[in-house]
């Protein structure tokens, strides 16, 4: 047998930045030796240039694999899906497939030092607010800590030059339905699923099977953070969980964190006062708690801790103000890709609201929205849901104006404001349709309230 026959043959789906960090995690791990072929069904896929410059790789694109045979998956050992791509649409069997959460979660056990934590994350809403302040708080302590995975940069190109560079203390890995989906054995030192509300339906099929995606995140993890307020299913009574919640009257032995008199306390002690903290904490104070109890395993200081939630300034395109004109306050809230995002952040807001959504709507239900049609001055909709969203405003006073694109979108939004309203970008949507993902959506909101309001819009 020669070298090339004695290679694993391996598939890479998808052309994006998890598929790139998966190729070279796989040329370069050292593990097994293999023959890499990647697809993408787009003619020009995002990272196809430095796909290129990989060595010894085959490329297909602009080729649908969803019609691929059976033999043409057969001469593959291992197939590794990126994130947007369903394992129902790989015509093989369960057993090949894998993707970056999964050969992480396999790697950093072999890697990473005893004193490193890894913590996971996932959620509904509000992962990336508490994967990125929970390296923040860790950081403010002096603690090496690094935010990965959905959040940004692929968790499997950290972990290659963490293991050339050193590791951190802590890695806080935000993890997505789409990679829990194949990694159900996901590795950690702390896990939390921080809410569980109509998403991705369209892929997952139902809440039930969605939400069983989002709890496997516990199967492997060594403490559980669980929000009290939810109805979670039966957890594993050996993991050692630490609870959560939004407020409790009287603390009680099941709640650790709770919002009690303007302050979080901890098992009822007063530690943290609401109105120290910046505002991105203090509009997500149930994700404050989250990430407290994760941070529960680290000798941080109360000093430290209380400096960290002074000074967090939050994500961008998550209720970020773009711009202010004539007493009209923008804010970009893009990152709002479902219903209960946009509910949240619609209820905030003060009234007077002139809302932006639309988009892909995944399969949710958009009825929901109605309860915030008090908050809603006018509704300006848009993307291949406008109408759906237009049928559930009808039945409230909203007036709701479809328009084709951002620009109409901001345009109208100006034409209707007046002092003392708000223009919320906070879409209930993805925004594949229109945009390459949800930052183009905001980049594209505040360059058109600039054009419309005059460059920096204050
Ligand atoms: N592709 C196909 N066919 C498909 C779907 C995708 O060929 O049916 C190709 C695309 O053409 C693309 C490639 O696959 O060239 C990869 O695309 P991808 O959508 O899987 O995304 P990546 O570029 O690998 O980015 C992914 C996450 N994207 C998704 O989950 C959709 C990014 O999360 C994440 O930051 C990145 O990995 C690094 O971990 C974004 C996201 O929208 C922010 N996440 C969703 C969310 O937060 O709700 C889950």
């Amino acid at each position: 047998m020669n070298n090339a026959t004695a290679k694993e043959q391996r598939l890479i789906v998808g052309m994006g930045a998890s598929g790139l960090s998966l190729a070279s995690y796989w040329q370069h791990s050292g593990a097994t030796p293999c023959n890499l072929t990647a697809v993408d069904d787009r003619t020009n896929p995002p990272k196809q240039q430095e796909f290129k410059q990989l060595p010894q790789i085959d490329l297909h694109v602009g080729e649908n694999f969803r019609h691929w045979q059976p033999e043409r998956y057969a001469q593959y050992q291992r197939i590794a899906l990126s994130p947007g791509v369903a394992p129902t649409d790989i015509n093989t069997t369960a057993e090949k497939l894998t993707n970056d959460a999964d050969c992480f979660s396999r790697a950093w056990r072999q890697w990473a030092p005893a004193t490193s934590q890894l913590w996971a994350v996932t959620g509904t809403n509000g992962k990336s607010t508490v994967t990125a302040l929970a390296a923040h708080l860790a950081n403010s302590a002096g603690i090496t800590a690094e935010a990965v995975g959905n959040i940004g940069e692929p968790m499997l190109t950290a972990l290659l030059r963490w293991q050339q560079h050193g590791f951190p203390q802590v890695a806080v890995v935000e993890l997505s339905s789409f990679q829990l989906e194949l990694a159900a054995q996901f590795y950690s030192d702390a896990a939390v699923v921080l809410n569980v509300s109509d998403d991705h339906l369209d892929r997952h099929g139902s809440l039930q099977h969605y939400a069983a995606i989002k709890y496997s995140i516990y199967a492997a993890s060594k403490r559980i953070v669980v929000n009290k307020l939810m109805t979670a299913p039966a957890i594993a009574a050996s993991a050692a969980a630490t609870s959560y919640c939004m407020s409790a009257a009287t603390p009680n032995a099941d709640v650790d964190w709770t919002v009690q008199a303007g302050w979080i306390c901890y098992q009822g002690t007063p530690r943290y006062r609401l109105a120290a903290m910046s505002p991105a904490c203090q509009n997500y104070v149930e994700l404050v708690l989250a990430t407290l109890a994760l941070s529960e395993s680290l000798p941080l200081s109360t000093a430290a801790i209380t400096a960290g939630l002074a000074s967090f300034a939050g994500l961008a395109h998550r209720q970020q103000q773009v711009g202010q004109h004539a007493g009209v306050c923008y804010v970009d809230d893009s990152k709002a890709t479902n219903v209960e995002a946009a509910l949240f952040a619609l209820l905030q807001s003060k009234p007077r609201v002139i809302w932006l959504g639309g988009g892909i709507g995944k399969g949710q239900d958009f009825s929901p929205l109605a309860q915030a049609a008090t908050q809603m001055q006018a509704a300006i909709v848009f993307g291949a849901d406008a109408a759906a969203i237009r049928n559930v405003l009808a039945a409230t006073e909203v007036p709701c104006y479809v328009v084709e694109n951002m620009e109409q979108a901001v345009q109208q939004a100006q034409q209707l404001a007046t002092a003392g309203d708000t223009v919320l970008l906070s879409p209930a949507c993805s925004s594949l349709d229109m945009f390459a993902n949800y930052k183009a959506r905001g980049v594209a909101f505040a360059h058109a309230v600039a054009a419309q309001c005059g460059e920096g819009g204050q």
